[in-house]
């Protein structure tokens, strides 16, 4: 099975949580994008009614509208049923490194305003320890006075031998821009965060920041697609 085909599963696995009349959040990415083909169509099929879809980027707003999803927001629905989205990363206590797609605010937003939230992932993305991997940890900052940032970032978790690189993009390195109209640092970390509440919480005081990929405690279930079939993990 590919990497995709496994991620098809995972998705199809989730959307089986998904009732008639439901408010859902719609995760961003590669992974989330197999869900809400999958809403689309058994909404299309008639065997899904009344659902209603709060998109956590532009790009999936725009794949939700052309699947004839009905939409809406926060502002108009605070309190979501169930979010169904991808993840880079997922530690043994469903953890979560979010954000290598460059939504991790609006899928923050939306995800912590969800009863339920159901992460899928193909096997691949389970690591002992958040950050651990050696890929990035994305944090959400104002584009002003972007350098400050990031030093302050880097030397945040100088123990942890971290490197704070602004995310370009690879074809001119101009700065990627957020739907948020912000800017993202990608943390590269040689050593363990260690404790995470911690780092969150240092990350967070930076005035500068608007938001970190770091998802702690917030999903309440992890579908796993892996060569030998699908796990669930609850919290
Ligand atoms: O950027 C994001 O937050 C995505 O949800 C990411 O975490 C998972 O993307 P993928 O499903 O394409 O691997």
């Amino acid at each position: 099975l590919t990497q995709d085909e496994l991620k098809k599963i995972a998705a199809y696995k989730a959307v089986e949580f998904v009732e008639s009349g439901m408010v859902l959040g719609l995760g961003t990415g590669s992974t989330a994008k197999h869900a809400v083909d999958r809403i689309g169509e058994l909404l299309r099929q008639g065997k899904l009614e009344n659902i209603i879809g709060i998109p956590t980027s532009k790009m999936t707003h725009e794949q939700a509208v052309s699947l004839g999803i009905p939409l809406s927001d926060l502002d108009s629905h605070p309190i979501i049923d169930l979010a169904i989205d991808g993840a880079d990363e997922v530690d043994p206590y469903l953890n979560l490194v979010k954000g290598r797609g460059g939504s991790l605010l609006r899928e923050k937003m939306v995800e912590g305003a969800c009863k339920k939230f159901v992460v899928i992932v193909d096997e691949s993305k389970l690591v002992k320890h958040l950050g651990g991997s050696g890929l990035a940890m994305p944090v959400e900052i104002v584009p002003f006075c972007w350098k400050f940032t990031a030093q302050r970032l880097q030397l945040l978790f100088e123990d942890a031998g971290c490197v704070a690189k602004l995310r370009t993009y690879s074809e001119n390195g101009e700065p990627f821009v957020t739907d948020n109209k912000n800017y993202i640092i990608d943390l590269y970390f040689k050593k363990d965060v260690g404790d995470l509440r911690a780092a969150s919480d240092a990350i967070l005081r930076l005035a500068g920041v608007v938001e970190h990929g770091m998802f702690l405690d917030m999903a309440t279930t992890v579908i796993i697609a892996g060569e030998l079939g699908v796990t669930m993990k609850n919290k």
